[in-house]
């Protein structure tokens, strides 16, 4: 049989050669053993072969050929592929520590190893997962501009762009868009990068990340859209545990089942919960991080590591979100103390919506095109958006989500 794959490491011993590759989509080490005595030619070439090497082994699996440091595979022939220019700058044995920064940096050769590979391997499985439940639930799948004449989430947040003289804005999220399809569809969604010019320097923010996005239409109240979020993260949670466990093992974490229903707080209630706890917040004022932890430390006493948040102080959420005596039709979803969902129901009254655009301090002309589709039929609707890499994240114990994104982009990193 063929193997391809890269040489992380290398040794010889007497007549023999020993080169460790992760195979090409396997999360199995080999260890290809190259025998003088066996096999000459294959022999002269593992000698001369680079750390970094891409290369192609014909061989055997012996039948009992497990060794420490993985599966042994007995080389006939061994072709190089491809030689690097340099010496690669980490070490791909993982013996020595890589540095956070060396790491991010050097991704594309870290896929190399089983980890890294595991945890992507994970990420895609998450998006598939999710694409397979909504699709059986019967929702399509859309796709938004990402270049935009308007900023959804706050105006300080967006990203500017020259657009043939004009300005535009990398999109913050598909919301303005996945609304005005609610004139013609009524159950959508959408596997989105989110495009955020805060100047964060946190372990939960990226300046680009993904987002699973939802809108359903003629809904009775949040409610409805609280069970679809509910069922979808128990479904890539539940997925997760099931179709990855070779990979959930490698990074050694434990996935726990969630206890449903979620828990369902009212903002005021966790207020209480704080107090209790000696944290006071103004009424009105949104939860920051040390908020979310103290409140997920207890929530985890109470056997739930996810729970909503329902019911904000309409002041904390963006001008879209149906106000309801002065609080709004509004959740959050957090995870182990940290918010990986947002949504609600939507304002879907044209007078009421041009009142709350007013009242945020924006301008209505600025939304025009978002505007006009709510004056042919709009019916009752909401939605969400689950933070990709945050969900990642909280599954997998990871603390600095720059971890589950290949190439993070924030404040300091636009390369690679
Ligand atoms: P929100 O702004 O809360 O809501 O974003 C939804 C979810 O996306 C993730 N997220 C981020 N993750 C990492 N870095 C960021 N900078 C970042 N910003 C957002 C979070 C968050 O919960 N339009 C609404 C959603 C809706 O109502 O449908 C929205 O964008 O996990």
């Amino acid at each position: 049989m063929k193997l391809r794959g890269w040489v992380n490491s290398k040794r010889e011993l007497g007549g023999i050669v020993f080169i460790e590759i992760l195979p090409e989509n396997s999360l199995g080490l080999v260890t290809v053993v190259v025998k003088k005595k066996e096999s000459p030619q294959a022999w002269e070439v593992a000698k001369g072969v680079k750390l970094g090497s891409a290369i192609l082994v014909e061989g055997t699996y012996p039948p009992i050929s497990l060794s420490k440091r993985g599966r042994e595979f007995k080389a006939d022939k061994l072709e190089v592929i491809s030689t690097p220019r340099a010496p690669l700058p980490v070490d791909l044995t993982l013996k020595t520590g890589i540095h956070f920064d060396t790491r991010l940096r050097y991704r594309y050769l870290l896929l190399r190893t089983k980890e890294e590979r595991a945890l992507f391997k994970i990420r895609a499985n998450v998006l598939k997962i999710a694409r397979e439940f909504l699709e059986k639930k019967g929702f399509l799948e859309v796709n938004t501009p990402k270049i935009c004449g308007a900023g959804a989430e706050g105006g300080a947040t967006v990203f500017e762009l020259e657009y043939f003289g004009r300005t535009a804005y990398l999109a913050q999220s598909p919301q303005l868009y996945k609304q005005m399809l609610m004139t013609g569809l009524t159950k959508v969604y959408e596997i989105t990068p989110y495009f955020r010019a805060e100047k964060h320097h946190t372990t939960r923010h990226l300046n680009e990340s993904w987002a699973i996005d939802l809108e359903m239409g003629f809904i009775k109240g949040m409610e409805d859209v609280m069970e679809v979020l509910e069922e979808l993260v128990c479904h890539i949670i539940e997925g997760v545990r099931k179709e990855c466990e070779e990979e959930i093992e490698i990074l050694g974490v434990e996935i726990d089942s969630p206890r449903r229903p979620f828990a369902r707080l009212k903002y005021d209630k966790v207020l209480e919960i704080l107090n209790e706890e000696g944290i006071h917040i103004e009424w009105g004022e949104d939860l920051g991080d040390a908020e979310e932890r103290a409140l997920g430390k207890v929530m985890k006493n109470e056997g739930y590591n996810l729970y909503f948040i329902t019911h904000y102080p309409w002041k904390t959420k963006p001008f879209y979100i149906m106000k309801e005596d002065g609080l709004s039709r509004s959740f959050d979803l957090d995870y182990k103390g940290l918010e990986i969902s947002s949504g609600g129901q939507r304002e879907h009254r044209y007078e009421e919506l041009i009142k709350n655009i007013r009242e945020k301090g924006l301008n209505p002309k600025d939304f025009e095109f978002y505007l006009e589709a709510f004056k042919y039929g709009m019916p009752p609707h909401g939605g969400w958006a689950v933070g990709v890499e945050r969900l990642l994240m909280k599954m997998l114990n990871i603390d600095n989500i720059r971890e589950t994104i290949l190439f993070p982009r924030d404040i300091q990193r636009l390369i690679p």
